[in-house]
Formats: structure tokens, C-alpha cells, sequence
């Protein structure tokens, strides 16, 4: 695949996100309660929007993206955000057992409210964690700034009556983690 054409995906992805996560309205649809948008409307709501688009490049956002964002309904006649929305919709997330410990990868700047406030959901329906450290470093990488990664003792959380939920695509989700729960594990310039 040329780079033009991973950009060509990557776009796409970003478009989709804010219309089935944020947004829908930029482009004239709805999604249902639990966060399905028709796939028909949506292809011809981002057609409307100007850009090119068709089942085929839905399918390849769908298949190719990196952290299965998407997914489709049986039929393949509804598709939605795995996660990530800020929306309340309700995507149907599965109550599990985290590992014992989580991460979460933000920015310094943001380290003295953390103390006091624990991680909070901000504008989106959960606080997102994950189960590596890798990707805790990619989401604070997101963002330009001193990073901060944040250890999660979800097995102290358990104790106490906490519930976590996982996306289809295994991102841990949570309402909030109150500060005593958290260890910060590394503070370094990222650029
Ligand atoms: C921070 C991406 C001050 C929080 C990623 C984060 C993720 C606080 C920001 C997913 C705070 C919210 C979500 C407090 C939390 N005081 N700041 N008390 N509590 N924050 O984007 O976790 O690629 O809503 O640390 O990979 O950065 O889009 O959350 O920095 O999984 O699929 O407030 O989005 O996924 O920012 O990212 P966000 P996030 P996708």
C-alpha cells in the first residue's frame, strides 16, 4: 500500500471517529442508542461532506485500522465506535477482571489535578486505561508535552467494588480512578 494511500485511510479513520464517536450531526445522521449508524446513510453523509467514499474504503477503514476502532453488525448494515465516544450511547462493554495492573499515559501538565482528582472521564463516557505500557506511552505521545504514565492497582480498585469494563477492541474502560489508586511510574520530555 503507497503512503498516500495510508494517509488516504488513516483521514478517513479520523472523520469516522468524530462522526460515530463526537459528532454525527457534522454529516446529517444519528446513531441509535447503543451507537449504531446506518451504513448506508453514513456512506452517502460523508459523500455529502465532499469526500470520496464507498462501501470498499468503509470496509478497508474498518479492517486495516490499527486499533479496530470499528465494527460492524452482523448484516454489515450498521456500524459503530468499539469506544472512545462522547456521546452517551450505550455500546454494550463487557464487565471483566483486569489484569492487576493498568496504565494510563498522559501529560505533566496535568499531574497536579490528577493528585487531587484522581483520572476523570473529561468529555469522553470513560477514562481509557490500557492493559501495556507501550500504548499508555503512544496515547501521551498524542499530545505534545513531559509526559506522565500513570500505574493503575486495579487489583486494589477490585477490592473495593470498583467494576472495569473492555471494548471489543481491549481497551480498559472505568468512570474514574480515585488518586490513592494510582503510582506514577515515568516523567520524561518527549520532545
Ligand atoms: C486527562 C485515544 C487533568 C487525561 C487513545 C487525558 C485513548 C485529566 C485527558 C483514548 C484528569 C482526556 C482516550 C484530571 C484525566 N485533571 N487532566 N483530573 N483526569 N485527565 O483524549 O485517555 O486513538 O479524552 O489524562 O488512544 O488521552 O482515539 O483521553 O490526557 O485510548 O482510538 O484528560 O483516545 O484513542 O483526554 O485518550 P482524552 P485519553 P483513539
Amino acid at each position: 500500500m503507497s503512503i498516500k494511500d495510508q494517509n488516504k485511510i488513516r483521514s478517513l479513520s479520523k472523520f469516522l471517529s468524530l462522526i460515530l464517536r463526537h459528532k454525527p450531526e457534522t454529516i446529517g445522521i444519528t446513531l441509535d442508542n447503543h451507537g449504531w449508524a446506518n451504513v448506508d446513510e453514513l456512506i452517502e453523509g460523508v459523500k455529502r461532506s465532499g469526500k470520496q467514499f464507498d462501501l470498499d474504503l468503509l470496509n478497508r477503514v474498518v479492517v486495516e485500522n490499527d486499533k479496530q476502532r470499528f465494527s460492524f453488525n452482523d448484516d454489515k448494515t450498521k456500524i459503530r465506535a468499539n469506544q472512545g465516544h462522547s456521546k452517551s450511547v450505550d455500546v454494550e462493554l463487557e464487565e471483566k477482571i483486569p489484569p492487576k495492573i493498568l496504565y494510563h499515559g498522559t501529560q505533566e501538565k496535568n499531574s497536579s489535578s490528577i493528585a487531587t482528582q484522581g483520572l476523570l472521564k473529561m468529555n469522553r463516557l470513560y477514562v481509557h486505561l490500557s492493559g501495556d505500557l507501550e500504548t499508555a506511552v503512544k496515547v501521551a505521545d498524542r499530545r505534545v508535552g513531559e509526559k506522565i504514565i500513570y500505574e493503575i492497582d486495579t487489583a486494589a480498585m477490585i477490592k473495593e467494588g470498583y467494576k472495569f469494563f473492555q471494548s471489543v477492541n481491549n481497551v480498559w474502560l472505568i468512570d474514574h480512578v480515585p488518586p490513592k489508586f494510582l503510582k506514577i511510574i515515568s516523567t520524561q520530555k518527549n520532545r
